[in-house]
């Protein structure tokens, strides 16, 4: 049967009716299709646009590339295994690289995380680890530990599970009641006392004591697990001030509660180690991660879970299914083989150490942009940036859009808008000559934007 094929050269000048089979996730479809942004390819720190012209990528994707595109190793891995062995069942089978994947994420990760439950995406990744978590308290004779705690501003996908502890009103407001019995700490961002911080903030490590106040309200006895970002990114970049953090994981442990990181952007070298536990130095019961972990290359999300999980799951008679749970595609060979390639990647180029030494420099680019017109903030950690600009009165997010859209049109650059910020996060391969030309035309574009 003949492919359907789009004419690429002429799709840019279509009409929207066109283009409206393909209905486009967290897109204002018909703005887009009025004036599509389409790439059509990529190698190492840019894409191609339809016109073939070579887009500088701030933004690894969308959190995913940390190694740049097409990279060989990974493109190489995915042609032969697909040649190879294409799909094993996962359920009551196996096939050699989940097993070998799982082993090498447990030697990446803090000492304590030691298994690995695979899904293909950060949503279920996170619905995973929900579950897990109320499994976990039931086995141990704590069923009426169901309640979960997330916070204001957070992002955990899409899923039931993840939207029921997200914190961005406009994920959950059309979609109904949602999961009951979850609360909500209060965000990290504080513009008033922190606007401009070179990476942490100075302020906030005290909001963690919020978290007494849920407990205080509910009782220790019917709360789950604490979901947090270490780092929230879809929310725009929103930091933990020093010790935050650790005063979770310490009225977590005082309480019998599991701390769960959602490290689906900051895993894999985005702030400087494999992951945020690390460089934050806390440890969480449970782990969720995704886009990196295949350098975006192949859907593929994950679960880091501890041994005192694991362990109390493998309890009970051998021959009983210990986890009613899984996914078809749940460590799809494709998936892995591209994984693999992408650690191997990582540790060859020392990508993870790389991050962790242009930090400064980026840091001191970015905030170069100080002073611009319309900027009310600049926020930096690791290898994420976010520059956060005024709304417009009366159009929240427009200012935003239009400097992401004049990045894109004008400057050849990717960045990602998320209402009036934007935010940052480029391939972990990037030179300083790439920092340089991010911060000079995003300059740019803020000043012609207005
Ligand atoms: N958790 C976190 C912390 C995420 O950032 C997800 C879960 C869900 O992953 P999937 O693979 O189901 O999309 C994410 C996803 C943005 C942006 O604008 C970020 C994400 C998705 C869409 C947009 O920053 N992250």
């Amino acid at each position: 049967m003949p492919r359907p094929e789009l004419s690429l050269s002429t799709l840019a000048g279509q009409a929207p009716a066109e283009l409206d089979a393909y209905w486009m996730p967290f897109t204002a479809n018909r703005q887009f299709k009025a004036a599509p942004r389409l790439l059509v390819r990529a190698e190492g720190m840019y894409y191609h646009d339809v016109d073939d012209r070579p887009i500088l990528d701030g933004a690894a994707g969308l959190w995913c590339c940390n190694a740049g595109h097409a990279r060989p190793r990974i493109v190489q891995v995915i042609q032969q295994q697909a040649a190879t062995l294409d799909f094993a069942p996962p359920f009551q089978m196996g096939s050699p690289l989940p097993f070998v994947l799982a082993q090498r994420l447990a030697a990446l990760a803090p000492a304590s995380l030691n298994h690995v439950f695979f899904t293909n995406s950060g949503s279920e990744a996170v619905d995973t680890a929900m579950k897990i978590a109320l499994a976990y308290h039931r086995l141990r004779g704590e069923g009426h530990r169901t309640r979960f705690i997330g916070r204001e501003k957070a992002y955990h996908g899409v899923g039931f599970g993840g939207m029921s502890i997200g914190g961005l009103p406009n994920n959950r407001k059309t979609f109904g009641p949602l999961l009951p019995g979850s609360d909500f700490l209060r965000h990290t961002l504080d513009l008033e006392r922190n606007a401009f911080s070179p990476g942490l903030p100075r302020h906030g490590a005290e909001l963690a004591e919020d978290l007494e106040r849920l407990i205080a309200l509910h009782d220790a006895s019917t709360i789950a697990a604490v979901f947090v970002e270490p780092i929230a990114g879809s929310a725009g970049v929103i930091l933990p001030a020093p010790g935050y953090l650790q005063r979770l994981r310490e009225i977590c442990d005082q309480h019998g509660i599991l701390l769960v990181f959602d490290e689906v952007i900051t895993g894999f070298g985005r702030v400087g180690h494999a992951f945020a536990a690390q460089r934050f130095g806390v440890t969480p019961d449970l782990l969720t991660l995704a886009k990196g972990l295949t350098n975006g290359a192949v859907p593929m999300g994950a679960v880091l879970a501890s041994d005192a999980i694991h362990g109390a799951f493998m309890q009970g008679p051998t021959a009983a299914i210990e986890f009613f749970h899984g996914y078809t595609y749940s460590g799809h060979p494709l998936a892995c083989a591209a994984a693999l390639a992408a650690l191997d990647t990582y540790a060859e180029e020392h990508l993870f150490e790389r991050a962790l030494e242009l930090g400064d420099y980026w840091q001191e680019r970015l905030h170069s942009l100080r002073g611009l017109p319309h900027v009310v903030d600049i926020r930096n950690f690791g290898l994420i940036g976010a520059v956060e600009l005024m709304p417009r009165k009366d159009a929240p997010g427009a200012r935003g859009h239009e400097v992401f859209e004049r990045c894109f049109r004008n400057g050849e650059l990717l960045v990602r808008c998320t209402g009036d910020v934007i935010a940052l996060s480029p391939p972990l391969i990037l030179e300083r000559s790439h920092i340089d030309r991010i911060v000079e035309v995003l300059g740019e574009m803020i000043r012609a934007t207005g």
